[in-house]
């Protein structure tokens, strides 16, 4: 379905095999060196979803090649496949070119966990973003481009969602008030949530 002009979410898009498959990658991304880390923000807080990237490693609000916040190592390849998903994830719900994803930016949130609207606006492409969800509901807070606040739109986003943000919908605010817990699909031997967004930097290799 059409959120807002570019913003699309195709509930169940992923089968049941297909996301055990990403969750097991993603549990071997969340491994050290470069791993999950909890990701401090210039005002001294942290922020409650811990995050794991691949390609370019993000800190407030940069990237870099190695895990400059964290254990400083490089960070962890961006591999052929997740990048063929993203384009599939594109040719499925927007018309336009074909991105080519070099960022994958994987948000763990437990039951307690949540994200603050925001823009994402550290990239210097304005390639749609791919996003996909694993383990709990959650409500999804998709906002607009001018204001942290009303109006929006709340969005259940379940396991194995996809939701593109293209066009005008790339730069909105949106955050992540709140993650049911229990809720993810029994079989699939996650507690809490996962999120996969995919991004193309527009950074010079
Ligand atoms: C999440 N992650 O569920 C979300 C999904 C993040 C983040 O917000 O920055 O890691 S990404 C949703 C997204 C990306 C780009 C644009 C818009 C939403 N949008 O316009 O709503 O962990
Ligand atoms: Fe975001």
């Amino acid at each position: 379905a059409q959120i807002a002009p570019g913003a699309v979410h195709l509930p169940g898009w992923l089968d049941a095999d297909h996301q055990r498959e990403l969750l097991d990658s993603c549990r071997e991304w969340a491994r050290p060196p470069a791993g999950l880390r909890t990701v401090r923000t210039p005002g001294g807080g942290t922020m409650t979803a811990r995050q794991v990237c691949l390609g370019w490693h993000w800190y407030p609000y940069a990237y870099a090649r190695t895990v400059a916040d964290g254990d400083g190592a490089p960070v962890k390849p961006f591999p052929r496949w997740l990048g063929e998903l993203g384009r599939r994830a594109v040719r499925d719900t927007l018309a336009g070119p074909a991105p080519d994803y070099d960022i994958a930016l994987i948000n763990f949130y437990d039951a307690d966990a949540r994200m603050g609207m925001h823009r994402d606006s550290d990239e210097k492409s304005d390639a749609p973003v791919v996003s996909l969800s694993l383990g709990d509901t959650c409500v999804f807070r998709f906002g607009n481009t001018e204001t942290r606040t009303r109006p929006y739109t709340d969005v259940e986003l379940r396991s194995g969602d996809l939701f593109v943000f293209g066009g005008p919908s790339r730069l909105a605010y949106h955050g992540v008030p709140r993650v049911h817990a229990g809720t993810a699909p029994p079989g699939l031997g996650l507690t809490g949530r996962l999120n996969i967004t995919l991004r193309v930097s527009g950074f010079r290799h």
